[in-house]
């Protein structure tokens, strides 16, 4: 027997499988891809990933907006937004892929992949001097869900760990940094720089050749290495290839950037010592999301507070 029909929700996803997203967001909601006019008031829910500006406003009766992911810059791209409250994802499933390639990362450029790929490519035998975790900081850009998360995996493996917020705070193990003041010292500790910030209007840019600059290059590594996967509008791309080239920066693993996919003519695609994924890390998976989104409008039809809900004011 099919469920009674409780709203609408309108689909508008860039890029993603649209008919799988419908199929498991219908549990008793119609999906729609487009408004049946301008000003529809059968429109209730909004799930968006890079929607087109104005696809949300002008609709009366929207009372919740979802971005499948865990970034939102997406939607304040969008400067027609309405007030309606905006979810964003925090799962499990998202944590952990980005643990897992937070961790494959750190411990590739610890390990030395870089170098012992070149030398294998030269059937060169050759064992290099290799310190330990512990003599090693990795220092987090954004400590959030998913910094906190990869802080405790590093922590786990015995790296020492830096983090760096907006606001203070406090994790256990972790030696914690915050704002413009506390960012040069978080940077002069730091050996490997894993960046996990949202992209905001106070973050744009902020991978410049003056940040990699500031990073610990007398280190046991050899120098100093970033890893990137917040997003790709948070770095200067000719910087992070200047530093390489200088010396500034001895290894980058890219998952983001500032145009996807990433342009055939960017130097960073055949940079020996630069590692690209093409956003990659971790992928919104609608099996695990869209149960948790239809949880939340459960919640808000039963006047319940929400989860996950998005500080209009901080951008994220
Ligand atoms: P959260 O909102 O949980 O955490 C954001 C963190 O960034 C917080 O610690 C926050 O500080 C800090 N921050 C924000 N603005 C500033 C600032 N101006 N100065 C210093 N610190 C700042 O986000 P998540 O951890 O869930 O996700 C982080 C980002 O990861 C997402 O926004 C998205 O862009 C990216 N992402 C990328 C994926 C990929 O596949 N590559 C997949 C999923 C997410 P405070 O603690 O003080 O609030
Ligand atoms: C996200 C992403 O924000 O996949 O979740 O980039």
């Amino acid at each position: 027997m099919s469920q009674p029909v409780r709203g609408r929700i309108l689909l508008s996803l860039t890029g993603q499988n649209v008919d799988h997203w419908r199929s498991l967001l219908a549990k008793g909601y119609e999906v729609v891809t487009e408004r049946a006019r301008p000003n529809d008031p059968s429109i209730n829910y909004a799930v968006v990933w890079k929607h087109a500006p104005g696809t949300l406003s002008g609709l009366p009766n929207l009372k919740l907006v979802f971005s499948i992911g865990a970034g939102v810059d997406h939607i304040f791209a969008d400067p027609d937004l309405p007030d309606a409250p905006i979810l964003r994802v925090v799962a499990e499933n998202l944590t952990t892929h980005m643990v897992e390639y937070v961790v494959w990362r750190v411990m590739d450029h610890h390990r030395q992949g870089m170098t012992y790929r070149a030398q294998q490519a030269g059937k060169i035998w050759h064992e290099q001097a290799q310190p330990t975790a512990a003599e090693i900081a990795v220092g987090i850009m954004g400590l959030g869900q998913l910094g906190q998360a990869a802080a405790k995996a590093l922590l786990s493996l015995g790296f020492r760990v830096n983090g760096w917020t907006r606001r203070p705070g406090n994790f256990d193990g972790v030696s914690t940094y915050h704002g413009e003041q506390g960012r040069k010292d978080f940077l002069a500790a730091t050996d490997i720089l894993v960046v996990l910030l949202p992209h905001t209007p106070a973050t744009e840019g902020v991978i410049d050749y003056e940040l990699l600059r500031g990073l610990r290059r007398d280190n046991a590594l050899g120098g100093a290495v970033l890893i990137n996967a917040g997003r790709g509008k948070l770095q200067k791309e000719a910087d992070i290839l200047r530093a390489l080239d200088d010396g500034t920066l001895k290894e980058a693993s890219l998952d983001v950037f500032w145009q996807e996919p990433l342009p055939q003519e960017s130097g960073l695609w055949s940079h020996p010592r630069v590692f690209v994924t093409p956003h990659a890390a971790a992928s919104s998976d609608p099996e695990h999301l869209a149960p948790l989104m239809l949880e939340q409008i459960g919640r808000f039809e039963r006047g319940e507070e929400l989860e996950n809900v998005v500080d209009r004011q901080a951008g994220y």
